[in-house]
């Protein structure tokens, strides 16, 4: 009986390096929405547990130090695509939702690197970045000559800018899903279209009232008001409680669909940005209201993923990476009572960060971020090595043997060692975008002077506007509480020149 075991075992190992079972594993990389530093079990939220998070941390690699590009979302993915920073491009802001492609069609992309490596693709979810040729409206009603297929995605399951935009509409490559060639969808940003109600003018319609000011109250669809106007479409549009579900049942389909070949999934997910609408079995499950059900609601997506692999046989050659594209926000448009929420509960959205969405404070862009391939990356393991998610594109071009272009991706750096946890070094140097630029060295971070509120009056969250140069020692203050400028002198002419010499390479 021993010696077939035995005989089996050996031929296994042998095996192993032989068919190079880590060579090609299929990637998915879970992007969550304004998901903060804080609000997960893993990192340190007691508030509210997120068990399958938690299993991705557990079986894999939690890093510290981890970032996301810029504190808003547009800039940030244009930045994974691209391995460019977003500053570095006009038009990369948030993008209104009838906004047109800003990633280049003929660079080297995240999902191209993919695709040249013989990988099938496939984006899931938010999409963010624009849709159709410069300069042209977008016909809604044709299919859209320019998106995800463009730039590197074979496959494209997807909604074109943020649920609180219109159209509020999801996309298959082309295509918007559903639609009524009778009831054309238009769609205008600067002034009304159509009859239908907006939330301004009947506040009564609304189920999820707008916060003052945020201006969420235009078009209602679904019993909420949006950012732009729509017409038409009636019977494509989305119930937002179920976008959590049709997403991951898209991104299981694309995975039971290609768990011969190695693929890459982006898998963008919702949740959590507003509207926070969590289907009816996560509502008033976290006890954190709304923002805190919709955690529950991201959680349970990522745990729907990690059993689908396990099913498919395709677990241990799947490496998995989690983050979110900015830091945390709690006010962002609506009255979902999030603010009070969190101060009953005693949630920190932040954990010990400052600042949050929008800011040049960590909590812009210091974000959780995972990785899990068993075999490869110790379980359990935490690392505080600096990483950015710009670094995505390099590192696997560099894990494919691909050379990029010198003209393309020029901040993207090969982390790969980094990335799974097998070198603690990570980046020297990292360039973080909130409403200004900070430059991080070491220890130090330098955010550059610039006027402005001190305090984002709509959202409440510190913006980091200084008229003073701003020099923090993270290694004793990942609060960001004391600015100690004015001791180092030195350091920050340093940095500011260091600042102003990458703006110009
Ligand atoms: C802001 C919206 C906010 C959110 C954000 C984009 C207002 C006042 N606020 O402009 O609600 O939609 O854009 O979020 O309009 S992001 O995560 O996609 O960057
Ligand atoms: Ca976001």
């Amino acid at each position: 009986m021993l010696k077939p075991l035995l005989f089996s075992a050996l031929l296994g190992l042998a095996l192993q390096p032989a068919f190079g079972q880590n060579s090609r594993p299929n990637v998915i990389f879970i992007y969550a929405d304004d998901l903060g530093y804080g609000d997960l079990s893993c990192y340190g939220a007691t508030k509210i547990k997120t068990p399958n998070v938690d299993r991705l941390a557990a079986e894999g690699l939690r890093l510290t130090n981890g970032h996301s590009t810029s504190a808003t979302c547009t800039p940030s993915r244009y930045s994974l695509m691209t391995g460019e920073y977003a500053w570095r491009k006009k038009g990369t802001g948030v993008l209104p939702g009838d906004a047109q492609l800003i990633v280049p069609t003929d660079k080297t992309t995240l999902p191209g690197v993919f695709k040249k490596a013989g990988y099938v693709t496939g984006a899931v979810g938010k999409w963010h970045l624009g849709l159709g040729d410069p300069g042209t409206k977008i016909n809604w009603n044709k299919s859209i000559p320019k998106g995800p297929n463009d730039v590197g995605f074979d496959y494209a399951y997807y909604f074109p800018a943020t649920s609180d935009r219109v159209p509020t509409v999801f996309i298959e490559n082309r295509d918007v899903v559903g639609l009524d060639p009778n009831d054309p969808i238009e769609v205008d940003y600067q002034k009304p279209i159509g009859s239908e109600p907006t939330g301004k003018d009947h506040p009564e319609l609304l189920k999820l009232p707008a916060s003052p000011d945020h201006g969420h109250n235009n078009t209602i669809v679904n019993g909420i008001g949006r950012i732009g106007y729509m017409t038409g479409g009636k019977q494509a549009r989305w119930t937002d409680e179920e976008i959590a579900h049709v997403f991951v049942d898209k991104a299981e389909a694309f995975l039971e669909q290609h768990k011969q070949k190695p693929f890459f999934l982006y898998f963008s997910l919702n949740d959590i940005h507003v509207p926070r609408m969590p289907s009816t079995e996560f509502k008033g499950k976290s006890g954190l209201g709304l923002r805190g059900d919709v955690i529950l609601q991201l959680d349970w997506t990522v745990g729907r993923i990690m059993d689908k692999l396990k099913s498919l046989g395709i677990d241990k050659n799947t490496l998995i990476l989690f983050s979110s594209d900015n830091g945390p926000v709690l006010d962002d448009g609506y009255a979902d009572h999030a603010v009070a929420a969190a101060q009953a509960a005693g949630h920190k959205q932040l954990g010990p960060l400052r600042g949050g969405k929008y800011s040049a404070f960590e909590g812009g862009t210091r974000v959780p971020f995972l990785v899990r391939w068993p075999g490869v990356v110790k379980a359990g393991s935490v690392s505080d090595a600096l990483v950015c998610q710009i670094d995505f594109l390099s590192s696997f071009a560099h894990f494919f043997k691909q050379p990029v272009p010198d003209a393309d991706a020029p901040d993207s750096q090969n982390q790969w060692d980094a990335l799974l946890g097998k070198s603690v070094k990570g980046r020297s140097v990292l360039v973080q975008q909130g409403g200004s630029l900070s430059v991080v060295k070491g220890n130090w971070k330098y955010v550059e002077p610039r006027e402005g509120p001190k305090v984002l009056k709509l959202t409440d969250i510190e913006s980091g506007y200084d008229g003073q140069a701003q020099l923090y020692d993270l290694s004793k203050d990942i609060g960001e509480q004391t600015n100690v400028a004015a001791q180092h002198p030195d350091l920050v002419k340093e940095l500011a020149g260091l600042l102003d010499k990458i703006r110009k390479d």
